[in-house]
């Protein structure tokens, strides 16, 4: 028989990537923020070292776009979105693609990361199909990779723990080889100088598979989730040429990286490489309302408008792509990074910031990686796998600073909002943790 849950439990709610026992045997709550800062339960002040989850790029509870929110709600409070549109979405798709260089001159809204994703692995194929390239429908992600939750990013998508449990996955896909942990990178300071060589791996690839096989290659420009891992130096740049040799589609996962991480609006600008197609959500709206969206070149585009004027192109489309909310908020977002510079912010911040997580280098840490305003520092494993960085998790939240943990990685985003004394409290936060660890 069902165990009947007593009324009010914590049990109700299965959690997202939580460990439930120990989150429900000493829950932790935040109630409110503002700015820099989340405040909890109990009424403490928490520092949001990594944009909630590298999202809040301006930080919380910004004028500009809680009011556009609720203005929203009071006008039109949703809408249809298949054969229907509203003002705001064709406003915002032109603000949006006004960002992106050369032909990224497209924008198909979506919900999330995971639906940015698979939106865009779809177009891959579908693209290829429509201009007579049918068999192209290999996919290549790789290791490490994460391209959210759904079928086709976890399939592309390298992280072990997020695959297993999930039976064959989509069959076509295949994984380039991550590009970390080669000791001579260790403590690099941004792009690492080795391994820009891991990017042959494409070649590997195509020759096992052949070329007129493969639709797309999937990759985060810096790999986030995994614990910040930074391409090395001419990475993508070799990725993309030999996508080009070979007619492959370069789809960019800027999910964390867009939006200002890096200094640049997005990881492409930094790293003078154009994708065929790039994927965001997050910062689109500082994470206040969930939205996605997918760039894509003006050639992708185009090649589906075939056919009889009146019927649909691209069997697709999500009940709340350009959610009237979502659009609203992205433009009130917008409106904040422009006014504030907040999407070149973090080229000024990266010189101090790198400084204050190389500090960091010491004893029970095996390394520290930093690019834009995004970083990590992965300490020495203890007795067992995970433990440390946990416990260091849980020790800098009860210190009152917020990071992410994968493994023994602590990860870092701070809001492009942050000031120097900012910065100065999460190192020593982070410091005066790390002696505290066994
Ligand atoms: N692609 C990338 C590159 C991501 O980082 C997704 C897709 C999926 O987005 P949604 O909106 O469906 O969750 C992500 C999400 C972390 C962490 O700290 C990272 C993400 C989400 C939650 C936690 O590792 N990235």
């Amino acid at each position: 028989m069902d165990r009947e849950p007593p009324k009010n439990s914590l049990d109700a709610y299965w959690m997202p990537f939580t460990a439930q026992r120990q989150f429900k045997g000493g829950p932790r709550n935040f109630v409110s923020a503002e700015g820099m800062y989340l405040t909890t339960a109990d009424g403490r002040r928490v520092l949001d070292g990594v944009s909630s989850m590298w999202c809040c790029n301006a930080g919380h509870n910004r004028p500009r776009i809680v009011e556009a929110i609720r203005a929203q709600a009071g006008e039109l409070d949703y809408g249809p979105s298949f054969q229907f549109g509203h003002p705001k979405a064709f406003e915002l798709a032109n603000r949006l693609v006004a960002m992106m260089p050369g032909g990224l001159k497209h924008v198909f809204y979506t919900n999330s990361g995971s639906e940015s994703v698979e939106t865009a692995l779809k177009m891959a194929l579908a693209y290829h199909r429509v201009r007579g390239e049918g068999s192209r429908t290999r996919l290549i992600g790789r290791e490490k990779g994460y391209h959210g939750v759904n079928f086709g990013g976890m399939s592309v998508g390298g992280m072990v723990a997020n695959r297993k449990m999930f039976g064959t996955l989509l069959t076509g896909v295949d994984h380039l080889r991550h590009s970390h942990g080669d000791p001579r990178n260790a403590f690099a300071r941004g792009e690492p100088a080795f391994g820009v060589e891991f990017a042959d791996d494409l070649e590997r690839l195509v020759a096992l598979h052949d070329a007129s096989t493969i639709a797309a290659v999937i990759v985060e420009p810096v790999q986030g989730s995994a614990g910040v891992i930074v391409p090395p130096q001419g990475y993508l740049k070799r990725l993309r040429e030999i996508c080009d040799r070979h007619g492959i589609l370069l789809i960019f996962d800027e999910v964390i990286t867009g939006f200002g991480r890096l200094g640049t609006p997005f990881a492409s600008q930094y790293f003078g490489v154009e994708p065929d197609l790039v994927t965001t959500a997050k910062g689109i709206t500082n994470g206040t309302v969930p939205m996605g969206a997918v760039f894509a070149q003006t050639k992708i585009y185009e090649a589906f408008l075939q056919g009889p004027p009146n019927a649909i192109e691209f069997f697709h489309g999500y009940t709340y792509s350009g959610h009237p909310l979502a659009c609203a908020a992205a433009l009130g977002t917008l409106d904040t990074y422009e006014e504030e510079g907040l999407l070149t912010r973090a080229a000024e911040l990266a010189p101090i910031w790198a400084d204050a997580l190389h500090g960091l280098r010491g004893p029970k840490v095996a390394d520290v990686r930093n690019i834009g305003l995004m970083g990590a520092v992965e300490m020495a494993p203890g007795a067992e796998p995970g433990k440390r960085g946990f416990e260091a998790f849980l020790k800098l939240h009860e210190a009152g600073l917020l990071c992410r943990v994968t493994g023994d990685t602590l990860a870092f985003a701070p809001p492009l909002i942050a000031e120097h004394s900012h910065i100065d409290f999460l190192a020593d936060t982070v410091g005066k943790v790390l002696k505290t660890l066994d």
